[in-house]
């Protein structure tokens, strides 16, 4: 079977912020397996492909200026469940309304620069990785983890 993958990235501010290992930690200790990484700066026109759905809102412009404005991590984790959970682990979009435990929670302060993009669901998930990452960019392999996680 097909493990679940979804498409995080953390953005500009948390890149900046020095929140990288803090970050890319949590997902890694959950058990969940780092597929894909790189970092890149976007440009503006990729930002607008990446965030298209929400091209209405008020908000778009600035949003897409600011996730083009510097360097990117983008990557993709694998795993049972990891579409959702990673969002859990993510935290409301506005860090004010973030549990703690969560990375918006603990790290950030408000909507416009909450550090971190999930992928809400399969469809974008996969649209997501497709946009980020060409195939030979995603590696397969077992992580010796995985004995313990699937027993
Ligand atoms: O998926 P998520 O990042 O939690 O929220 P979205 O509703 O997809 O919005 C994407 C992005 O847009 C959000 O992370 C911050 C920004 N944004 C904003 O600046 N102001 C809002 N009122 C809503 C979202
Ligand atoms: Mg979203």
């Amino acid at each position: 079977a097909e493990m679940e993958r979804t498409f995080i990235a953390i953005k500009p501010d948390g890149v900046q912020r020095g929140l990288i290992s803090e970050i890319v930690s949590r997902f890694e200790r959950k058990g969940f397996k780092l597929v894909a990484i790189k970092i890149v700066i976007p440009s503006k026109d990729f930002a607008e492909r990446h965030y298209h759905d929400l091209k209405e809102r008020p908000f778009f412009n600035g949003l897409c200026d600011f996730l083009s404005s510097g360097p990117v991590l983008a990557m993709v984790w694998e795993g049972e469940g990891v579409i959702k959970y990673g969002r859990k682990l993510i935290g409301a979009t506005d860090p004010q309304k973030s549990e703690p435990g969560t990375i918006r929670g603990d790290l950030a302060v408000v909507v416009g620069r909450n550090i971190i993009h999930g992928s809400d669901g399969p469809e974008t998930a996969k649209d997501e990785i497709n946009l980020w990452f060409k195939p030979e960019e995603l590696v397969n392999y077992t992580s010796n983890a995985e004995n313990i996680f699937h027993f």
